[in-house]
């Protein structure tokens, strides 16, 4: 396998334009070569499927692998090289399969779309897979602004992807995303498309967005009820238990439900706070509260947490420390070293007996800190105190507010959201959603009248329940334009989720947002010429410079 890496999609890129030799995120170069060559795999697969879909065959099968293929190369979701080999060799069935069916049905198999590489690749050995990076990197595609492009389509489709497969776990399903996934990533093996029409995949990658967070948000609701207003306890208690990071709701239900009655406590880590919120998880005597801070404190905090801990999805921190012994993954997650908690079998919920086992042998977490936080403000709760927040909003208690949702991540420079939260005039309110609270959340910023001035909507995903609040609030203040309204967007991004959530934005018309604590890497100066003049976007400079610039524009 090669020595070589070229990887871009984070914000964490090395020197801010892309690890060459190890992933500042722990991938090392053969990881992230399998995670290409399974990317080019997948568009392969794609490009056939789309064939298919055109000639009025849908195979949904087909549609998972590629989107869990998808899912499992965002930043920090899976580490296992064996994972990746085997999904690679998967998708060799996968384009015999939809290649026999096209041929069936009579389908020119000659078609011009059908002859890149891609899609005609069959290897046979590792040797075979290894030997495909070179056509396989991001660097494969020369001009500048083309990759950069692609890749910005790519990362929008892999959240979308992650989305889509949290909503799939709940049996729901858009076919329309479906078709825009094979869609976007058929387009990617295209050298004849042009800067605009680029840009319009982009859009429309948009759009796509918000139906996922849409479709998820419905899931997500309707199964497990809306969110509450709700104080989550961040101290522990003298019993063994078991720690739950990720997105993934359906598999904390079901750990919930098994560990029921057994005497282990379920705590969450990270993105898994908001569950929380929700009623249906509310009834578990034993779901006692949320353990530390966002994913990047890891390796001190589950440390000291001393039981098991399940990752359902990212943000994993490659590590050393012997609590590795105690690491479980599912879903897309994976680790070596760390037990793989096995898909659920014909209806059945996955099989958590091993890691409620291993619980019962450890010690109870050391506390870390003490006291409640408070959350539950997605889109139901908070216009259910629509009449309020509109008083405050009339009658001048509320000036403005700021969405500074998104990813919270390790590099210093990220303090800026924490001096930007603690610097914020008292009649400002900050809405967010993802793990970018944690730079600000256990901060005693009080309230407006009984409104907390830290509205959280839940994870990164329910970025989708801010935008409903701004589009209510934009009918109920009968303004024609979203960017009237008093709410300036100061976001944080890290991984490719915040992608998709940024061009859903975009698609719904919000401008001038700011994205830091970095640009993207993979923006070429003109493309991101092309956002700053088409949309406004801006990254950040300092706490003191930036909150006068959005102030002045609350004044204008
Ligand atoms: Fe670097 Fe981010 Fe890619 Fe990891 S995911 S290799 S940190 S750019
Ligand atoms: Fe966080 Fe990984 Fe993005 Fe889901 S858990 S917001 S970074």
């Amino acid at each position: 396998m090669t020595d070589a890496m070229f990887c871009f999609q984070c914000q964490e890129a090395a020197k801010g334009t892309g690890c060459t030799i190890k992933g500042v995120c722990g991938k090392d170069s053969e990881l992230a070569a399998l995670q290409d060559i399974l990317l080019y795999m997948v568009k392969g697969v794609a490009t056939l499927h789309l064939t298919a879909r055109q000639n009025g065959l849908i195979c949904e099968e087909a549609e998972m692998y590629i989107m869990n293929s998808l899912f499992a190369t965002i930043t920090n979701a899976n580490f296992n090289k064996t994972v990746f080999y085997n999904r690679i060799r998967e998708g060799l069935t996968w384009k015999t399969h939809i290649r026999q069916q096209l041929e069936e049905m009579g389908v020119d198999l000659n078609l011009s779309s059908l002859q890149h590489d891609a899609v005609t690749w069959y290897p046979r050995t590792d040797e075979d897979i290894a030997s495909k990076w070179i056509k396989a990197s991001v660097l494969a595609t020369e001009q500048e602004d083309i990759r950069s492009l692609k890749e910005l389509l790519t990362y929008g489709v892999k959240g979308m992807a992650a989305y889509a497969e949290h909503a799939a776990q709940l049996g729901y399903r858009d076919p329309e995303v479906h078709a825009f996934i094979d869609r976007a990533l058929a387009a990617t093996l295209e050298d004849q498309i042009a800067v605009d029409e680029w840009l319009s995949l982009i859009m429309t990658c948009g759009k796509y967005g918000v139906q996922v967070m849409s479709l998820l948000d419905q899931a997500n609701t309707s199964t497990f009820g809306h969110p509450e207003i709700t104080k989550v306890n961040i101290g522990v208690r003298q019993r063994p238990a078991i720690l739950v990071s990720g997105h993934d709701l359906k598999d904390l239900e079901e750990l919930l439900k098994q560990t029921e009655g057994t005497g282990i406590d379920v705590y969450t880590h990270s993105e898994m706070l908001p569950a929380h919120y929700y009623p249906a998880f509310k009834k578990y005597e034993h779901f006692v509260g949320n353990y530390g801070n966002a994913w990047w404190k890891q390796e001190t905090e589950l440390e000291m947490f001393n039981g098991p801990i399940l990752f359902t999805t990212n943000c994993i921190v490659p590590t050393k420390k012997p609590y590795v012994n105690r690491m479980y993954t599912t879903g897309q997650a994976g680790y070596p070293g760390a037990v793989h908690i096995e898909e659920r079998k014909a209806g059945e919920p996955k099989d958590f007996s091993m890691i409620i086992e291993h619980a019962r042998r450890c010690e109870p977490p050391v506390q870390i800190e003490e006291g409640e936080i408070v959350g539950g403000f997605a889109h139901h709760t908070v216009l259910g105190l629509a009449d309020q927040v509109l008083e405050a909003v009339q009658s001048g208690q509320i000036r403005k507010f700021f969405v500074m949702a998104g990813c919270d991540g390790r590099m210093k420079s990220r303090e800026y959201y924490s001096d930007f939260a603690e610097q914020l005039p008292e009649d400002t309110v900050i809405l967010t959603a993802g793990c970018a609270k944690y730079k600000y959340n256990k901060l005693p910023l009080g309230d407006i009248g009984g409104i907390p001035r830290i509205l959280d909507a839940g994870q990164c995903n329910d970025s989708y329940s801010l935008a409903v609040i701004a589009l209510k609030l934009k009918e109920a203040l009968g303004l024609e334009d979203i960017n009237e309204l008093p709410i300036s967007y100061n976001i944080a991004w890290y991984e490719q989720k915040a992608v998709i959530v940024l061009l859903a934005l975009l698609h719904l018309g919000v401008k001038d947002i700011h994205l830091g604590p970095t640009l993207p890497a993979f923006l070429s100066p003109n493309v991101a010429k092309v956002l700053v003049e088409q949309f406004g976007i801006a990254g950040i400079t300092t706490v003191e410079a930036d909150m006068a610039a959005f102030l002045s524009h609350a004044e204008q």
